[in-house]
């Protein structure tokens, strides 16, 4: 069990989105555990609760901030609470699944529903999951580079191996701290 450190100064809402199944509630067990547990239960609205395994600390600049991640059900019938708990975002992470293209390809239908909500702009990663599962891979390089179009920042990772896990969440959070900096809304 973690607890909120009391020197955290700042606190970073990242939210984690994406389709059914392609793997978010794995990737921020994993980042926290260090371990990759197979067949967690699917997430009901989103796993807010509990607390305790979605708050991730860095030091950037000798400055401790915290980052609390939102993982939310990848479910057509959560998505009013999707919407609701939106606000006050400061970065986004959409996942989708190597092995699964209807999942690369809800990405419009998600950042829609986004960008309905939010009307200002805060670092969003694409990332693939599963790549431990990379024979089976269903999204070619080329369509993601065709995709992303170099706007987003693009990984992928595996909560199995525990490949690009820690980098992915670390390299946002200093991008949205970064930007904060440069824009004056902290320091
Ligand atoms: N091989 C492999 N399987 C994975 C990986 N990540 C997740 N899985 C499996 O994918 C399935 C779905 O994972 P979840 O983490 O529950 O997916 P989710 O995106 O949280 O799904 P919802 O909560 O329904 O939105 C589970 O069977 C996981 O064990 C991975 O990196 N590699
Ligand atoms: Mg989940």
């Amino acid at each position: 069990m973690s607890f909120l450190k009391l020197e955290s100064k700042y606190f970073f809402k990242i939210i984690l989105f994406g389709n059914p199944s392609v793997g978010k509630t794995t990737l921020i067990r994993r980042l926290e555990t260090h371990k990759f547990k197979s067949n967690l239960p699917k997430t009901i609205g989103v796993n807010f609760a509990n607390v305790t395994h979605i708050i991730k600390e860095y030091y950037i600049d000798n400055i401790p901030i915290s980052i609390l991640i939102w993982d939310f059900s990848g479910e057509d019938r959560f998505l009013p609470y999707f919407r609701m708990w939106l606000r006050g975002t400061t970065g986004g992470i959409f996942l989708f699944d190597i092995t699964n293209k209807s999942s690369f390809d809800s990405f419009d239908y998600w950042w829609n529903i986004i960008r309905s909500e939010i009307n200002y702009d805060f670092p969003l990663y694409f990332v693939g999951s599963k790549l431990d599962l990379s024979e089976n891979r269903k999204v070619s390089t080329s369509m993601i580079k065709q995709k992303i179009d170099n706007i987003y920042p693009y990984f992928e990772c595996s909560s199995k191996s525990g490949e690009n896990v820690e980098k992915i969440f670390e390299k946002i959070s200093i991008e949205i701290f970064t930007l904060r900096k440069k824009f004056k809304s902290i320091i």
